[in-house]
């Protein structure tokens, strides 16, 4: 079986677009692949954190995608920051990696423009990105188009390395989903619903109140046209809501379009609302459960105990290899 490798950065609280964009995929391959998923904590300190809400929200991350259909059974459940051969193998990686590839990459230039202090960590955060996938051989990694980058930095590390050492790390690829709906902000539908924004009157979390997912829906941003149909380019809002309606009812564009044709905007969004409160009620039912009932922490230790081993084992591959220690 191929290994699948991903990673949801606790960097904000889940939304809509984590689940329809990243976790919902997860839950369909982990019948067809050996998936490890684990929560990329310390790339989440690249930028400033308040401790508290870390903490809480990466227990709370775990029971969520427990909650949408992660099966604990069939997918190895981790936290990066527990296993410190991930920074070990950072490092490594780091003095095999040149300046001009690292300054490449855009989504340092990207945030480091909306900081004030940039850290270093936010500079070398790619590295320890190859570092998370190298150390487990991870054949697929399933990201969205703006991490492809990082896996083909990945990539060129590991030929770089293996063609110096010596065959060490599978080359993984990165695996894009095809036609992943992309969910928009409800309040400026021409931008990624994004769960680390500040302004969050646009943006569905999993674990909002029914009364908080149905007026963010009501009040959405729409159009003047009074006209349902789905034009991305000029009917941003209303081609949005139809988008996140068709990504929770499992109907098909076409036909969530031709369902709606003679609604008027206010009855959409009231569908809509319906649609997201049935499914976020039944996420959060299942998600009260698992914050309960110490099974986070169950499946987070066997997670650990499960990596760790694998991990070592690589590094300490790695180590020989460079003459590092002393077997
Ligand atoms: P951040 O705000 O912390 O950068 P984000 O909410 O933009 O995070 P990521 O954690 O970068 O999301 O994305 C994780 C995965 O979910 C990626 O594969 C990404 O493409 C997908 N994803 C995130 N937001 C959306 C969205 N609004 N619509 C569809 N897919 C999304
Ligand atoms: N950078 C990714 C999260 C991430 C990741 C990984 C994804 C960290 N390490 C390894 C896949 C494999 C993000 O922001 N979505």
């Amino acid at each position: 079986m191929k290994r699948l490798l991903t990673g949801l950065q606790p960097s904000g609280d889940l939304t809509i677009g984590s689940l329809i964009g990243g976790i919902k995929q997860s839950v369909e391959y982990q019948n067809e692949y050996d998936s490890f998923i684990f929560v990329p904590d310390l790339h989440a300190i690249t930028v400033p954190q308040d401790p508290t809400l870390l903490r809480d929200r990466i227990k709370k991350n775990v029971a969520l995608y427990l909650a949408c259909g992660i099966n604990p059974n069939k997918n190895t459940i981790y936290l990066q920051s527990e296993n410190v051969y991930h920074t070990n193998l950072s490092w490594v990686l780091e003095c095999h990696t040149y300046m001009g590839e690292a300054n490449r990459m855009t989504q340092y230039k990207d945030k480091s423009k909306k900081q004030e202090n940039v850290s270093v960590g936010l500079f070398t955060y790619p590295i320890l990105m190859a570092a998370d996938i190298l150390l487990y051989d991870a054949d697929y990694v399933p990201v969205g188009i703006d991490q492809k980058q990082h896996v083909e930095l990945a990539r060129d590390i590991a030929m770089r390395f293996n063609k110096k050492y010596g065959s060490t790390f599978n080359v993984p690829n990165p695996l894009i989903p095809k036609v992943g709906a992309k969910i928009m902000d409800l309040q400026t539908p021409t931008k990624k619903m994004s769960k680390s924004d500040t302004e969050t009157k646009g943006i569905i979390f999993l674990l909002d109140s029914e009364e908080v997912i149905r007026k963010k829906i009501m009040s959405a941003v729409t159009d003047s046209e009074a006209k349902v149909y789905y034009d991305i380019e000029n009917k941003p809002g209303i081609s949005n809501l139809l988008t996140i309606y068709s990504s929770f009812s499992g109907l098909s564009i076409e036909k969530t379009e031709e369902k709606f044709k003679d609604f008027n905007y206010g009855n959409l969004k009231k569908e809509v609302a319906d649609v997201v409160v049935e499914k976020l009620m039944q996420i959060q039912k299942k998600y009260q459960e698992y914050m309960d009932s110490g099974i986070v922490d169950e499946v987070l230790n066997q997670g650990r105990e499960k990596v760790e081993k694998i991990a070592r084992q690589k590094y300490e591959e790695v180590m020989h290899k460079l003459g590092l220690g002393r077997n």
